[in-house]
């Protein structure tokens, strides 16, 4: 044997080692998915079932993973799938809303997960909607309309319930046009409500008192049969929350008109609120 052919066994051994590289499809990945039941509520603008989808590499070479998703009618589900590329144990996740339309009967239904040979299936709890009462509000979870969203807000986050200015982040909304005036934000009901005070919640936290950084000018506008009535004009406002009650009238939507705000740069809104008395 010459030198040529002394070197040449090695390299021939570790060929076939090098051509396993990972591949697509690999068996050991297993799915997480939490929390388990997620609980929905039947209201566009209620905060909606999140669950965290999990796949962790349970092999020992890194593997592209696609893990399916299908959800049982009437689910509305934000993705169908989720791929990523998976180091080996390491969980790499990914968040589906599950949202059902109005008016969806309690109950529960079914997300199944599938990736490679792993299944698990996540329960969804589809909880009754508020009451709408006349002691409720009827702002609650309803359709949100604004002239404007800013991208680290929630169009929603004026109507999802929690009025907490230190949650402002998570909960609360503002426009996208910093120092340019007004700003409208609002809900369009679905059917006639008979309305008789609202209440609005601003930004006013120890960091960000209200006389700083809260709505300073606005109106309160109802519309009813089509026309829309202001109830209210505020100026100079420096409090956190405002409660505004009037005459109840009929209305099918109710809307802030914002005109400026103390630090005269965004509207920023935690709650906005209307019930019947
Ligand atoms: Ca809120």
């Amino acid at each position: 044997m010459n030198r040529a052919a002394l070197l040449a066994v090695p390299l021939a051994l570790i060929v076939p080692a090098t051509a396993t590289v990972a591949t697509g499809k690999d068996p050991s990945v297993t799915i997480s998915a939490t929390p388990r039941p997620v609980e929905v509520v039947p209201l566009p603008c209620f905060p909606s079932g999140r669950l965290t989808l999990g796949m962790t590499n349970t092999g020992r070479k890194p593997v592209i993973a696609d893990l399916r998703i299908s959800g049982e009618s009437p689910l509305i589900l934000s993705r169908r799938q989720f791929s990523s590329y998976l180091p080996v144990d390491q969980l790499v996740t990914a968040p589906l809303d599950v949202t059902v339309p109005r008016g969806t009967a309690p109950g529960t239904f079914n997300v199944d997960l599938t990736s490679g040979r792993d299944r698990l299936t996540a329960p969804v709890t589809v909880k009754p909607a508020p009451p709408k009462g006349p002691g409720d509000n009827l702002l609650l979870g309803e359709q949100a309309v604004a002239s404007s969203t800013h991208g680290n807000m929630k169009l929603c986050g004026g109507v999802d319930g929690n009025s907490d200015s230190a949650q402002w982040g998570a909960s609360g909304w503002h426009d996208a046009t910093k120092g340019v005036f007004p700003d409208t934000y609002g809900v369009d009901l679905t059917g006639p409500a008979t309305i008789g005070r609202i209440e609005l919640q601003t930004l006013d936290s120890a960091r960000y008192p209200a006389a700083a950084m809260g709505l300073r000018d606005f109106d309160l506008r109802i519309r009813t049969a089509g026309n829309w009535i202001t109830i209210n004009e505020t100026r100079g406002n420096i409090q956190g929350r405002v409660s505004v009650s009037f005459t109840p009238v009929p209305a099918d939507a109710v809307q802030v008109v914002i005109h400026d705000a103390n630090d005269h740069g965004y509207s920023r809104l935690i709650e906005l609120e209307a019930y019947t008395n």
